[in-house]
């Protein structure tokens, strides 16, 4: 047990949750703060697709429609942000990676997701943290349509890795055999991003 228990444990106590599940230099907060770069996007859902590309057998253009017709996936996850922020028990609904990679088969080659949104933003990842359990790509949150602040249509939810990994406003999935720095990794955030090991800035 640590000596010294921090303010924003005692607050997580207080809510009724492990601390535990605090990262370091986290605090808990109750609202779902906003958070990227630039302007939120206009998505038309109409023409909207996602595109499944690189190291796979079989490249995919879904459209809206036929996302929403694969299987539906909910989890409850904690969301934690770079900025210090954490969010306890989000709920997503969406796509799992599982249902995607039945259909475009990737290669044994495919050790990276890179993920591509709207206005040129990208953020990568191993496969392993696509492939988790709790990783969607998700068209709901909290039982409700994403709405468009939040990533919506369709974002990607990483909840193994800082948030910014997190891409909204998604618009591609490409593997790739070797790792590709994302937007705010080439700002200087940490590759790995993650938030047991604090892995906020540099390599
Ligand atoms: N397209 C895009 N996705 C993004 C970002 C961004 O700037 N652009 N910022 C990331 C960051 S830093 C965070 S913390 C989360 C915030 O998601 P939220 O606004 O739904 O809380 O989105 C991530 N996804
Ligand atoms: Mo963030």
């Amino acid at each position: 047990m640590p000596l010294f228990r921090s303010k924003a444990e005692d607050k997580v106590r207080e809510a009724g949750y492990d601390p535990a599940r605090l990262p370091p230099g986290q605090y808990l907060t109750e609202k779902w703060p906003v958070l990227h770069a630039g302007d939120v996007p206009e998505v038309d859902l109409a023409t909207w697709t996602l595109e499944i590309t690189g190291q796979v057998e079989q490249p995919l253009s879904l459209t809206y429609d036929e996302l929403r017709a694969l299987p539906a996936t909910t989890v409850t996850t904690d969301i934690h942000c770079v900025t210090r922020w954490s969010r306890f028990d989000a709920g997503f609904t969406g796509v799992h990676w599982r249902d995607l990679a039945a259909l475009c088969r990737p290669t044994a080659t495919a050790n990276f997701a890179i993920a591509h949104a709207e206005q040129g933003f990208t953020a990568n990842v191993p496969l392993s943290a696509l492939e988790d359990a709790h990783a969607l790509v998700a068209y709901e949150a909290d039982g409700a349509p994403l709405t468009a602040e939040h990533g919506g249509p369709v974002r990607l939810v990483i909840p193994s890795k800082y948030f910014w990994k997190s891409a909204k406003w998604l618009t591609a999935i490409e593997l790739s055999s070797i790792d590709k720095p994302g937007f705010w990794e080439r700002y200087g955030y940490h590759n790995e991003a993650d938030f047991w090991q604090e892995q906020r800035y540099g390599f």
